[in-house]
């Protein structure tokens, strides 16, 4: 096992409705993470009807959208997915760091996980590496959102 990656055993995603907030910008690369991340849903076994997939325009939307989804569609689980890639501003910096807070603080506010699936990269390469093939981070917040899900469940 890479240390680098987290395992996961049985995870079941019967019954469960999971949100997916994707971000616009650096749509190849947010397609491919959201692409495998809807694979790791439908793998566990969550039905094609419970996965709902929200455009949003920035990673800095991902939080109102992922809120958006909690308060409107009575998800069990969320997955936040962006990619900053840092440019020669303070953006990449500001953003990231509202991201981060925000997502903690809607799992602090509800009960619904959020799964952090905002890559922050200082190079496009980054980016792509994480984003395709077997290191395609996409996949494993998919069966995070599976997971914390069954555990508010218990
Ligand atoms: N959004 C991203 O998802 N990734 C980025 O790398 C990114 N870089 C940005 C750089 C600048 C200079 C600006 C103005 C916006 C950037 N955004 C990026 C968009 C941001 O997340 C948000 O959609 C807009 O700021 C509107 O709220």
């Amino acid at each position: 096992m890479n240390k680098k990656s987290v395992s996961f055993e049985n995870v079941d995603g019967s019954g469960l409705i999971i949100g997916v907030v994707v971000a616009r910008w650096n749509s190849d690369v947010t397609a491919p993470l959201r692409d495998a991340c809807v694979k790791a849903l439908q793998d566990a076994g969550v039905a094609e009807s419970d996965i709902i997939v929200q455009s949003v325009p920035g990673a800095y939307e991902v939080v109102s959208g992922s809120k958006h989804l909690i308060d409107q569609h009575k998800v069990d689980a969320v997955v936040a997915i962006g990619c900053l890639i840092k440019g020669e501003t303070m953006h990449f910096e500001y953003i990231a760091d509202a991201v981060s807070h925000g997502i903690m603080t809607l799992n602090t506010a509800s009960t619904v996980p959020v799964i952090f699936g905002v890559l922050t990269c200082l190079t496009e390469e980054q980016a792509t590496s994480r984003s395709t093939g077997e290191h395609n981070h996409g996949y494993a917040w998919g069966q995070s959102a599976v997971e914390m899900a069954s555990l508010k469940k218990k």
